[in-house]
């Protein structure tokens, strides 16, 4: 298998982190996203985003959630059809629908020098963010120790991804007990890696 991705992606962190806990030798090829052209990617991916998992040669699987759920089909990472398994597709679409829109978006713009040219789009995401970490703790409080419940899923790992760097976004999610233990107990799974590297510099302006 090949991964398509970039080191400072979160959202190629979730694929990274799947692999490495099943246990998966794969090919990384990095992608440069800050190339708008990124010649090659138009044909593994529609969108031209990372991550892209090509499965067999010529066989590509975008967006991390789908990626998470194919990977994880048959092992424990994933609980089998039914009403356990919808929880890990309802925390799932909540990570694409809440967390990565407002925590991925607000630290782009923080590491990548865009919100003084732009602070209300800057406040709006962070503010989403907030209010989507004040759900991931709820949702953490009702159940547990997982966000599905006992059992470690892809959902942990996909909201792990945004969830445990929401600093550079500008919100510190170990503020909140629950989650500071949450994030503690993904840290200490089997094989867990956070290989993330720092976001490139901006190229200074003339
Ligand atoms: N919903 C997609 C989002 C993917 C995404 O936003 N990828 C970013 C890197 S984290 C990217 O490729 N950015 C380049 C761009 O926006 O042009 C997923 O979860 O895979």
């Amino acid at each position: 298998m090949r991964l398509y991705d970039h080191p400072a992606s979160a959202n190629c962190l979730k694929a990274r982190l799947a692999l490495a806990q099943l246990g998966y030798d794969y090919e990384r090829v990095h992608v440069d996203i800050f190339d708008r052209e990124r010649p090659g990617q138009l044909s593994r991916n529609p969108t031209k985003l990372v991550p892209v998992l090509e499965i067999e040669d010529g066989e590509f699987l975008a967006e991390s959630g789908a990626i998470l759920l194919y990977l994880a089909e048959g092992t424990p990472l994933l609980p089998e059809p039914g009403l356990a398994r919808a929880r890990v597709h309802q925390w799932l679409f909540f990570e694409q629908n809440q967390i990565e829109p407002g925590l991925a978006v607000a630290r782009f713009m923080a590491l990548r020098g865009l919100v003084n040219d732009n602070p209300q789009i800057y406040a709006n995401r962070l503010s989403q963010g907030r209010r989507a970490l004040s759900a991931l703790a709820r949702g953490l409080a009702d159940g547990g120790p997982f966000i599905a419940g006992e059992q470690y899923s892809v959902a942990d790992i996909a909201l792990y991804a945004y969830v445990h760097c929401a600093g550079e976004a500008g919100v510190d999610p170990r503020e909140d007990a629950v989650i500071a233990g949450w994030l503690d107990r993904v840290e200490a799974t089997a094989d867990f890696v956070n290989d993330l590297e720092p976001m490139p510099e901006p190229k200074k302006r003339r």
